[in-house]
């Protein structure tokens, strides 16, 4: 049976249900349809088709009576829908024809839809490749998260510079969810905790509605399909009808826009967290409602409370959820009559952890007067929880410590398995922030490297190379994706090669018609491009990329008649608002890029673009169009990565430090076809002993001397002395990620990479060994691994 047997569907009836919902469920008339009530009508009648798979599923999962997994996550960085679910479906080729027969572009109809962009990066990105692996694999899972009203902010340049709006995905309606009203859950907050009979007793003071929105989540084929569970806050009163009667018609609004503040918007920090309440009441807010779901779901099937680890497994992605212990503990000692100790090991066996970094910052920790005043219950059960960890271990690691309440520890202390994002960082998790806690609990850290779902960042976004797999090796690799070291056989075969490089020909070329369009930008297709894309921050380097790009223009500019090879450095990301430095490093990027690209002595070689307002869908059009990945974050500092792992599937090799989930592509990929540079880890730390290291290396670099000299200078800031000194200042006096010491390395390194650029034959090999080695790093494998070693989860059939 095909997926289209299985769906029940031709380009026929597909034309016919895009008709039906044009005119029943939009209500317009084909000649007077806009490109949205297109767009409305084409997710509607795809989204019919995943309705059968979908209870199919939930039916199987419940007759079957297997364990399902709860991955709770703040953030879900989806981003479009409308491809995924072809893709899946396998209904591209009808849905471009039912389009077509209609009147309309399939592909400009999908482009109208705005990305849901819940999500800050790496973190939330993952989340969304994992809901597409669990589909695929058939587990049954369910994501729990929050349905922001307003995504990650829209990033302008005004004069070089980031500023921000606020994004608006659901000021038009969102078709692709089901809105549960019947799945409401009281949320409650602060107030104060009595005692009867021996039982604690919660009264709080503030109370709001969380509110469920289901999404579909159909895998590979259709095989399966699970939920992304999105709760939205709402009040218990509607309307303060008493205020109203007294004339104040603000007052009476203020119960609804109290509640609604919770979910209203993303936090836009990617790594530093500032302890702010909203952030803690949204926090407690969706991680309450999922667990209240989980258990009444347990109950409703008819299973014992006592069984609940039989049936549940909840994954915390990062410590946002790590509520989840003291709040699954509070029902079950308040409402089922656990002992604390009974209720703590049914908590520890039904929880994950995984740790997403390093950076101190990033660490939640909460004033412990702030969150016992928001949960004053569960403030108390951490010091019960913090009591019996002590006693059991003898160890001295507290989860309330200098007036902080650390949720790093709290979701170790719960959670039966701890796992780090790639190797390396594992290793570290274990070395560094949980030293102690790795020792009272030995064999609770493991490692479940990343990975990234083929589907949508190959089959997907690079229609060209898909073809050519497929032509190479045959189909199955889509679900299979170690397959692709079938490629290997054909790395030197001229044929091969050829349509490879034909196919980045044609994704560059789609790159730049794109960036035409929207900037006025011309692209040299021919040049290398060479692509930084991810969240601004100093551990990342954009500004080591951008001060090499300052020295090869001082090169250049010196021997303009030297056998250069053309190169457009593309950046792409956003800086968390209130992040100054990176801020800086954007506005640095920009200014640079004004001077360089006017300068006619190189701009046949060297070209800067940073288009604005990086996102899923930027990435998608990117990827595919590159040729060199920079992953030069300073070692010991970057969790994993994951744009590293799509950049290398795409056949785009890496320039890249020994960091997160690098050294494991390097591996995969083989050394030869990655460039490697800079400092270890282990060196790294121990060059932040050696005082005044980063002077002594500027000193003893003339190109990085000169180079900051003419920021110094005012030559990018037309003569403005000052523009840059927070970044020279922190180059020169402090410089704990170590550009300085990297520079002349990764200079060099980069002068390899032009000249391997130039040996065609040896480049395409090169690029197209990337691509079959990066089978391993599918979200497939990554999820097979979890559900293993973590959660004791299986594919149903
Ligand atoms: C995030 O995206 C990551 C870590 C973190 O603490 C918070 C956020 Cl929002 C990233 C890591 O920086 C990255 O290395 C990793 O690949 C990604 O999480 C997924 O694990």
């Amino acid at each position: 049976m095909t997926v289209h047997d299985k769906i029940a569907l031709t380009a026929d009836d597909l034309q016919g249900d895009i008709s039906r919902h044009l005119k029943l469920s939009i209500g317009k008339d084909a000649s007077h349809a806009s490109l949205h009530d297109w767009r409305m009508a084409l997710s509607l009648a795809l989204r019919d088709r995943v309705v059968e798979p979908w209870f199919a599923s939930t039916r199987k999962t419940y007759d079957g009576k297997h364990k399902r997994v709860y991955y709770l996550s703040m953030e879900f960085l989806i981003g479009r829908l409308i491809e995924d679910v072809t893709i899946n479906l396998q209904v591209e080729d009808m849905a471009v024809e039912a389009m077509k027969a209609l009147g309309q572009d399939y592909y400009e109809v999908v482009k109208e839809e705005p990305d849901a962009a819940l999500g800050n990066g790496g973190l939330g990105r993952l989340a969304a490749c994992f809901m597409d692996s669990l589909a695929t694999l058939a587990i049954p899972a369910y994501g729990y998260g929050i349905r922001y009203e307003h995504g990650l902010f829209e990033q302008h340049f005004e004069n070089g510079q980031q500023t921000e709006t606020a994004e608006g995905w659901l000021a038009q309606s969102h078709v692709w969810e089901f809105e549960r009203p019947e799945v409401a859950y009281k949320i409650h907050f602060g107030g104060y905790v009595s005692e009867e009979n021996g039982k604690a007793n919660w009264n709080p003071s503030e109370t709001v509605l969380a509110s469920a929105y289901d999404t579909p989540v159909v895998g590979w084929q259709a095989k399966w399909a699970n939920t992304l569970r999105l709760w939205a806050a709402k009040p218990i009163k509607l309307f303060d009808l008493e205020s109203f009667n007294r004339g104040d018609y603000v007052g009476a609004n203020a119960p609804e826009r109290l509640a609604r503040t919770i979910s209203r918007v993303l936090y836009p920090d990617d790594t530093t967290t500032e302890g702010k309440e909203l952030r803690l009441k949204q926090e407690y807010f969706f991680t309450s409602a999922s667990i209240k779901d989980l258990l009444r779901r347990h109950d409703y099937e008819g299973y014992d409370i006592r069984d609940l680890h039989d049936h549940v497994a909840i994954q915390l992605n990062d410590t946002h959820p790590a509520i989840a212990g003291p709040e699954l503990i509070r029902l079950l000692v308040d409402k089922h009559d656990f002992s604390f100790d009974e209720a703590i090991d049914m908590a520890r066996k039904c929880l994950g952890y995984t740790n997403h970094t390093l950076l101190p910052e990033a660490l939640e920790k909460w004033p412990a007067d702030l969150f016992a005043r928001i949960l004053p219950r569960h403030y108390r059960i951490i010091e019960i929880i913090q009591d019996r960890h002590i006693a059991a271990t003898g160890s001295d690691i507290r989860i309330i410590e200098h007036g902080n309440v650390k949720m790093g520890e709290l979701a170790f202390i719960m959670a039966h398995s701890v796992n780090g994002v790639s190797a390396l960082h594992s290793d570290l998790v274990k070395e560094t922030v949980f030293h102690d806690l790795n020792a009272a609990y030995p064999n609770r850290i493991l490692n479940q490297t990343n990975g990234i779902t083929p589907r949508r960042w190959l089959y997907s976004c690079n229609p060209a190379l898909r073809g050519l797999i497929t032509d190479t090796i045959g189909t199955g690799w889509e679900s299979d994706l170690e397959r692709l070291t079938d490629l290997n056989a054909h790395l030197d075969d001229a044929s091969f090669q050829e349509a490879y490089r034909a196919a980045k020909s044609t994704n560059k070329d789609r790159l730049a018609a794109w960036l035409q369009e929207r900037s006025d930008v011309t692209l040299d297709t021919s040049a290398m491009f060479d692509i930084q894309i991810k969240r601004i921050h100093e551990y990342k380097r954009q500004h080591l990329n951008i001060l090499e790009t300052i020295a090869l223009w001082n090169d250049i500019r010196d021997n303009p008649n030297g056998n250069w090879t053309p190169r457009v450095k593309i950046f792409g990301g956003k800086a968390a608002p209130g992040y100054a430095l990176a801020k800086s490093i954007i506005r640095l990027i920009n200014d640079v890029a004004a001077t360089i690209n006017n300068d006619p002595i190189t701009r046949e070689f060297l070209q800067v673009v940073y288009p604005e307002n990086y996102n899923v869908s930027m990435a998608e059009i990117l990827i595919p169009a590159s040729d060199l990945s920079e992953q030069i974050s300073t070692a010991g500092k970057e969790a994993s990565g994951t744009g590293n792992m799509k950049l290398s599937l795409n056949g785009s090799p890496t320039i890249g430090t020994l960091d997160g989930a690098n050294v494991e592509i390097r591996e995969h990929v083989g050394a030869e076809n990655f460039f490697l540079f800079g400092l270890t880890a282990a060196e790294a730390t121990e060059k932040r002993k050696d005082h005044g290291y980063s002077r002594r290396a500027i000193e003893s670099s003339p190109k990085l001397s000169r180079v900051l000299g003419q920021i110094a200078g005012g030559v990018f800031s037309n003569g403005d002395h000052h523009r840059y000194s927070d970044i020279l200042h922190n180059l020169y006096e402090h410089d704990y990620f170590l550009v300085s010491c990297d520079f002349d390395n990764y200079f060099a390194k980069q002068r390899e990479v032009d000249a391997v650029y130039q040996d065609v034959t040896r480049w395409t090999r090169m690029a197209a060994a990337n691509t079959a080695g990066m089978g391993w790093f599918s979200s497939d494998r990554t999820i097979r691994g979890y559900a293993d070693d973590i959660w004791g989860a299986k594919s149903v059939e």
